[in-house]
């Protein structure tokens, strides 16, 4: 089927978009969990980073059978949600669903049962001898983690699922002050069919060219440093496919927004190297064949890179 994707630059307001669009429906169950996973942060005295991770959809139709996607997998997200955990962070990850998991991303789903054994009376089931190792790595540092209550996971899917979401967390960590970090690795629909626009049934395919008209998503970031979380260190991700533009435009998000950090990445390199636009200076962050070679991940440096700058933040802002 021949399409044709028309986007449209006239866009309702932020705050209207909340008035218009349709809350998840687990949305106030989702906000109880986030209030009391911060409340018991701030009584735990620790730290806590929200983590967004993974694409949003943008459905088609209201019974939605077609949506428009993007590329990502949730890798970046769900590695630096170990490392945050790692460095003593409490963790909520806002994650697209099915995308990459912490934890969870060590092991193939599809090689799930080739992990098992079955004894020979065929009542019991194990995990055999060579995965082991691994296994119980991962799952002592999960099982940690867990049982600290430091690990909260919320899941979302289109677009305007992820936006309440993201509120209602950064609305959430209010409580934790600075002690707060906002890490936004999702990748975001620029461009989505208001509610009110979107057929209810599955389009009809006729046999003719389908000509869609998308209007832009209105833009968040604004509200989200202004309002919703005003003390929290902030950092978000700008990715650009053309690597001439990444500092340019790095640097413009930061100077718009002023925020704390941009992430800079080029989509085919963002697993080897990204750069960390701050106020009055710019840092490379990479990883060496060797490196990488080895399995190190450049969310390891980035997120320790983060934590300092975190620290730093905290530390001045208290003075
Ligand atoms: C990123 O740039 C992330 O690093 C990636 C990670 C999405 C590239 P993966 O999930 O990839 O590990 O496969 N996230 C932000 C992307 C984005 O859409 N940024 C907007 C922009 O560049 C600002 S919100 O304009």
């Amino acid at each position: 089927m021949a399409e044709c994707i028309a986007i449209e630059s006239t866009s309702m307001s932020a705050r209207a978009f909340f008035e218009v669009e349709k809350r998840p429906q687990n949305l106030e169950s989702s906000c109880l969990k986030l209030q009391e996973f911060s409340q018991l942060q701030k009584e735990e005295g620790r730290k806590l980073v929200v983590i967004t991770s993974g694409g949003t959809t943008v459905p088609l139709e209201h019974r939605a059978v077609r949506f428009i996607d993007n590329f990502s997998t949730g890798s970046r997200g769900a590695a630096s949600a170990e490392y945050f955990l790692e460095a003593g962070y409490a963790v909520i990850f806002l994650h697209r669903k099915e995308a990459l998991l912490p934890f969870y991303r060590h092991f193939n789903c599809s090689q799930f049962l080739e992990h098992l054994a079955v004894n020979d009376e065929r009542s019991h089931v194990s995990v055999k001898d060579d995965v082991v190792p691994k296994l119980l790595s991962v799952l002592l540092r999960y099982q940690d983690v867990s049982n600290q209550k430091r690990f909260l996971m919320l899941e979302f899917t289109t677009v305007t699922d992820y936006l309440f979401l993201l509120r209602a967390a950064a609305e959430a960590v209010h409580v934790i002050g600075r002690n707060a970090m906002l890490y936004l690795a999702s990748a975001v629909s620029d461009f989505y069919i208001p509610s009110t626009e979107l057929p209810e049934h599955k389009i009809q395919s006729s046999g003719k060219p389908l000509t869609v008209t998308l209007q832009a998503v209105p833009k968040m970031f604004g509200l989200l440093v202004q309002d919703w979380a005003p003390d929290a260190f902030i950092v978000s991700f700008k990715l650009e496919t053309n690597k001439e533009l990444l500092l340019q435009k790095s640097e413009g998000a930061l100077d718009k927004y002023q925020h704390n950090v941009v992430v800079g990445n080029v989509l085919e390199t963002r697993k080897r190297q990204v750069i960390i636009v701050t106020s009055g200076e710019v840092e490379g962050v990479a990883i060496s064949k060797e490196e990488l070679h080895q399995g190190v991940e450049i969310e390891l440096k980035l997120v320790d890179n983060l934590a300092k700058k975190h620290s730093r933040y905290c530390r001045e802002t208290k003075e």
